[in-house]
């Protein structure tokens, strides 16, 4: 158990630097399991707690420093300490090493709990943080520490600041060209104090500080002067009116542009309803960030009242702008501020407008419950006809989706598009991500433009922004210039109209263009199971019967019985006139093709009833059809791999496997070895129970291998 909590990416020098329990790694971005260095023994000599997981030291805190230092801090079992960590600075010279005389507090750069939340950046020398700052997790607070400036927070027990927030990120995002003006901005959550139903409500939250300031003079004396903070909202509008929204902030990515003024915010948001479970993506533009901070604030008249919009008059230098030049340099710092100002930005921390979201609506909506999410990274690529957002979705069992979202303007609405289920997560480098979670590191590619076959189509219906048919394969697509071949380059991520842009191409590939044969075996009042699985995730899939003495074929009619899954077509009970052949037809962007076709066949019960007792009576070591451990000597088959051979069926190790499934629970072979000529009695309803169509939702990389 390494107990991870900490990645840093170091591009130039190739390395990745993981923090965990009492130690540091330092990977090599190529090959993260080979050539790595480590700091171990970070651990407190002294621990007074009796815990024994309380006695360790997390390392929560690792930035860059200076070119020849990290800085770490961690939790030292429950007595926070910070240290450098000594780096090489030639690709070469892979350094690392503690610096250990130089061990200092950490109080106010690293919580004491472990598993408190908690942010931080580093900002030229400086240390901002969000945290805990006490022992006992009660005193939340925002801090700059480290600086040659003074040490500075929010002042304490002012709930009107922060009430219970949980700490999600925090950024530094420039206004402008004068570094004076830079604003530090901290996503969270927290107890709302304007909800006015539901004292409880929590809200999701930007607040931001200047970055040099330094407090007042004599009101907010080493605190924060310029802290402002606003709701950012994350709902999709309702018909009557009424927005469901998602509250609880989980995530923020920030996607840097070409302008380091105006990188965008994409937000993942939980929902705190107890009746309601989802997920919900938000994406900001720092213009609407900057207009709710330069508009009107809130206002509280007294304990009794509600905030309100404040009309009245602002004091002058406005309250939470910085000590600049380009505010008109009157103040050359915030302990300058009139005395009028400063109590003004006391009082009013909330400011009235809230953020909306682009297209104020989320881009993506998952409420299916299919995953917990827990992390979003956003890579935005130049593709044939546009650009793309492509979202690395993070969930908790670490399936990664790639996810991109296009807005259709006429309808108002998003269109999903998930291109891919990865295993894996966050930092990445040169087309890698790197992937943390608390026991391990990876490393994933992310494109596998292979992946989707090889043929024009597949690759178009594919949709996937990084990736274009070049004439003969599937493979990644660079924009126009760095492309010198484009012409031959197909790509069409907004429609997927595999028919226009495959035109005089090959079409259809090998692959797609067969339909597979097969047969099946049911047996009567028995589950069964046709297995037929799209290519692509978006492909729609429709299942056709033609009857046996039948020329039609026509739509199979879905009901409690005959259940479609994403696995295939389940029977929960079959019937003697459900045997025919089936065809498994996947729609996608009007191209129809039959993947599969099935003949089933069912075995009436009669059928089954007199071999069965026939075989009983021969050699019940031989004939049972759920092994009782080592009763079937090995090599040998199965009594009913012999019966399917002579109706002419081969795949052994399909029927061993469905056999298995739906006979051969545990409970059965317990059964059996207590009374072996009880099996075929067996109880209908704990079959049912054991089908139940979920157990059929493999994810589908666990399909594909
Ligand atoms: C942190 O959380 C983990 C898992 O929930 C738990 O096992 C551990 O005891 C917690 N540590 C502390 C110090 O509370
Ligand atoms: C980087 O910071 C460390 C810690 O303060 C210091 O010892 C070292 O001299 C600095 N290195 C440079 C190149 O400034
Ligand atoms: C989202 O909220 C639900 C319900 O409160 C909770 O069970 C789940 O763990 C939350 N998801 C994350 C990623 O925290
Ligand atoms: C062979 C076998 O398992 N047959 C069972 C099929 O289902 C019926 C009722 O659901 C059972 O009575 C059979 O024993």
């Amino acid at each position: 158990y390494l107990g991870l909590h900490i990645m840093l990416l170091d591009e130039y020098q190739e390395r990745l630097f993981v923090g965990g329990k009492d130690l540091l790694y330092s990977l090599n971005l190529d090959r993260v399991n080979e050539n790595y260095r480590e700091v171990k023994h970070l651990k407190p000599e002294e621990c007074v707690i009796r815990n024994k997981d309380e006695c360790a030291n997390y390392i929560r805190v690792l930035h860059h420093f200076n070119r020849t230092h990290l800085l770490a801090c961690g939790t030292g079992a429950f007595d926070p300490l910070c240290t450098f960590i000594r780096v090489g600075h030639q690709l070469e010279d892979h350094l690392f090493q503690l610096e250990s005389h130089r061990l200092e507090r950490g109080r106010g750069r690293c919580p004491f709990d472990p598993n408190s939340s908690f942010i931080s950046t580093l900002i030229g020398n400086e240390l901002f943080t969000g945290l805990y700052s006490d022992y006992w997790g009660r005193d939340a607070a925002i801090f700059r520490t480290m600086s040659r400036l003074t040490h500075i927070r929010t002042e304490p027990d002012d709930e009107r600041l922060l009430k219970e927030p949980k700490f999600v990120d925090s950024y530094m995002i420039p206004d402008n060209e004068d570094r004076d003006d830079n604003k530090v901005y901290f996503f969270f959550t927290e107890k709302s104090l304007e909800a006015e139903t539901g004292a409880h409500a929590i809200y999701s939250r930007v607040g931001r500080v200047c970055a040099n300031d330094i407090g007042g003079q004599r009101i907010l004396v080493n605190k924060w002067s310029t802290f402002l903070k606003t709701r950012l909202i994350c709902s999709v509008p309702g018909m009557n009116g009424i927005d469901t929204y998602f509250d609880e902030l989980e995530d923020v990515f920030l996607l840097q542009t070409r302008d380091n003024k105006n990188p965008v915010i994409f937000g993942l948001f939980n929902t705190t309803s107890n009746i309601f479970r989802g997920y919900a993506i938000c994406v900001y533009h720092m213009a609407i960030v900057r207009a709710a901070f330069n508009g009107p604030y809130a206002h509280k008249e007294g304990p009794e009242y509600h905030w309100s919009l404040y009309e009245g008059k602002v004091p002058y230098q406005r309250p939470g702008s910085c000590a600049s030049k380009v505010n008109g340099g009157l103040y050359s710092t915030t302990k300058d501020y009139p005395d009028e100002a400063v109590r003004f930005a006391r009082s009013h921390p909330l400011m009235y407008q809230p953020i909306k979201p682009v297209h104020k609506r989320p881009i993506l909506v998952k409420t299916d419950g299919k995953y917990n999410i827990k992390q979003i990274a956003v890579d935005r690529v130049e593709a044939e006809d546009g650009q793309y957002d492509v979202l690395f979705i993070g969930t908790d069992t670490g399936v990664v989706l790639k996810v991109i979202t296009i807005y259709n303007q006429d309808t108002e609405s998003m269109e999903e598009v998930i291109l891919e289920e990865l295993q894996v997560f966050k930092v990445w480098h040169s087309q890698q991500l790197y992937v943390g979670s608390k026991t391990t590191v990876t490393q994933v590619k992310f494109h596998q433009c292979d992946m989707y076959g090889t043929a024009c189509a597949d690759c178009c219906l594919a949709r996937d922004p990084y990736c274009a048919w070049d004439g003969v394969s599937c493979s990644r697509y660079y924009p126009i210039g760095i492309q010198a071949k484009r012409r031959f380059r197909r790509q069409d991520v907004r429609h997927g109209n595999a028919a226009q842009q495959c035109f005089g191409q090959q079409l259809i590939g090998e692959a797609m263009e067969k339909t597979e044969e097969r047969l099946a075996y049911g047996i009567e009042y028995n589950s069964t199971l046709l297995e037929c699985t799209p290519r692509t995730l978006q492909a729609k899939v429709i299942w056709f019967v033609q009857r046996a003495h039948e020329t039609r074929k026509e739509e199979v009619k879905t009901d409690d019985r005959i259940v479609k899954m994403d696995l295939g077509l389940l029977f929960l009970r079959l019937h003697r006139t459900d045997a025919g052949t089936y065809f498994c037809q996947t729609v996608e962007h009007s191209i129809v093709h039959t993947v599969r076709k099935i003949t089933l066949e069912v075995v009436e019960e009669e059928r089954i009833e007199e071999m069965f007792n026939k075989d009983y009576e021969e050699d019940i070591a031989h004939k049972l059809p759920c092994p009782v451990q080592s009763s079937i000597p090995q090599g040998s088959k199965p009594w009913y791999k012999e019966f399917l051979q002579l109706i002419g069926y081969s795949n052994f190790q399909r029927v061993e496997e469905y056999c298995e499934k739906v006979w051969c629970t545990d409970k059965k072979r317990k059964k059996l070895k207590m009374s072996p000529s009880k099996w075929k009695y067996a109880n209908p309803q704990e079959k049912k129970a054991r089908i139940k169509p979920e157990h059929y939702r493999l994810p589908r990389h666990a399909v594909d291998s």
